[in-house]
């Protein structure tokens, strides 16, 4: 058998036509569209409704009323909510769902909050697996797989709660879990940075699995974007429902103690740095991961202990068989 390195590579003498594969891999991308679907996660009242909305700021509609979902007031999440949005940009289409969860820290007993997150990650898993076994399988299997889940840590200035602990050691293992420090704009930059550097070893000693992971296929490129990533996990964030006016100017923005805090500069959070990470560099990488990662662990286990169920069944049939003692009495 020949190796498929010993294969010659010939350049066809006219012209053939196979490099538009690209653009017709491209034109069906495109008709198809992308699915993308985030989680946020952790403590009550740390802002979490409030940065989903300012990441694609005023660009989500909800499509089941048409309305700018900018323009409603945030309230508290009481329940897991899917929002479904889309969103045009160029001739590209994202379809963004925003599951939204309910804080920590509100029900009298805490033991397991996080309980409901995980059955809902894996569930989705397990739709995808069941729709992936039927016989007539469809083409194209909706994906409800949570592709990113941002974590919010309380900026108390001291570390990761008992419940963060206990919700991160869950959480890393099923998803792309990425951590941001809330409500960044109540805490000084050197606390921040002081901040940052205690969450991080605490990552180190936990043996988190935190989003972006390294893999043997990534280029040197991609491989030191990763470790300057990991160097700012986690994103300090500010978000913000209303707009301020800053050198009059009108941007997104929060009034502090100190004055006046813009979300989208750079010099004052780093919410910019979140959302190009989140979309414009690791958003394919994000789903693939998933796919690869996440959902790959649970279909194996999935079916190994499925597989296990039948031989133990089989097995039992035949010992039954074989018995003597077990038969039943001929009639
Ligand atoms: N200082 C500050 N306040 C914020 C920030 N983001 C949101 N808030 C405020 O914090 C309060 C809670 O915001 P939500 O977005 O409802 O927080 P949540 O985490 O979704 O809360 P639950 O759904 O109850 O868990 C609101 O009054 C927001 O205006 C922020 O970055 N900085
Ligand atoms: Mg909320």
């Amino acid at each position: 058998m020949s190796n498929i390195s010993d294969v010659k590579v010939i350049s066809p003498s006219s012209y053939v036509g196979f490099d538009t594969i690209t653009s017709q891999i491209e034109h069906r991308l495109l008709k198809k569209g992308f699915q993308f679907n985030i989680m946020v996660v952790g403590h009550s009242g740390l802002g979490k409704s409030t940065l989903i909305n300012t990441l694609f700021s005023s660009h989500l509609i909800d499509s089941s009323t048409g309305q700018d979902i900018s323009k409603h007031p945030i309230t508290k999440t009481t329940e897991i909510k899917v929002s479904s949005h889309s969103l045009i940009e160029d001739r590209v289409r994202l379809s963004i769902n925003v599951i939204d969860t309910p804080g920590f820290g509100d029900q009298i007993n805490n033991d397991k909050v996080w309980e409901p997150i995980v059955k809902y990650i894996k569930e989705q898993h397990s739709q995808y697996l069941r729709r992936e076994l039927t016989a007539q399988r469809e083409r194209h299997i909706s994906d409800t797989r949570v592709h990113a889940l941002l974590y919010f840590i309380q900026p108390n200035g001291k570390g990761l709660t008992q419940l963060d602990i206990a919700a991160l050691k869950r959480l890393t293992e099923i998803a792309n879990v990425i951590p941001v420090i809330a409500k960044a704009d109540t805490l000084t930059m050197d606390e921040r940075t002081a901040f940052r550097e205690i969450i991080q070893q605490e990552f180190r000693k936990h043996n988190f699995k935190i989003y972006p992971y390294d893999s043997d296929d990534l280029t040197e490129e991609e491989l030191e974007l990763n470790e300057s990533i990991r160097s700012i996990i986690p994103f300090a964030v500010v978000g913000s429902e209303t707009e301020i006016t800053v050198n009059g100017e009108v941007v997104r923005g929060r009034k502090t103690r100190w004055g006046s805090i813009a979300v989208e500069d750079i010099n004052q959070c780093e919410f910019v740095y979140l959302r190009e990470f989140l979309i414009r560099t690791h958003l394919q990488d994000l789903i693939e991961t998933t796919s690869a990662v996440h959902y790959e662990g649970f279909r194996s286990r999935q079916l190994i202990a499925l597989k296990e169920n039948a031989n133990t069944r089989a097995s039992a049939h035949l010992s039954q068989a074989s018995n003597p003692m077990l038969q039943r009495p001929s009639q």
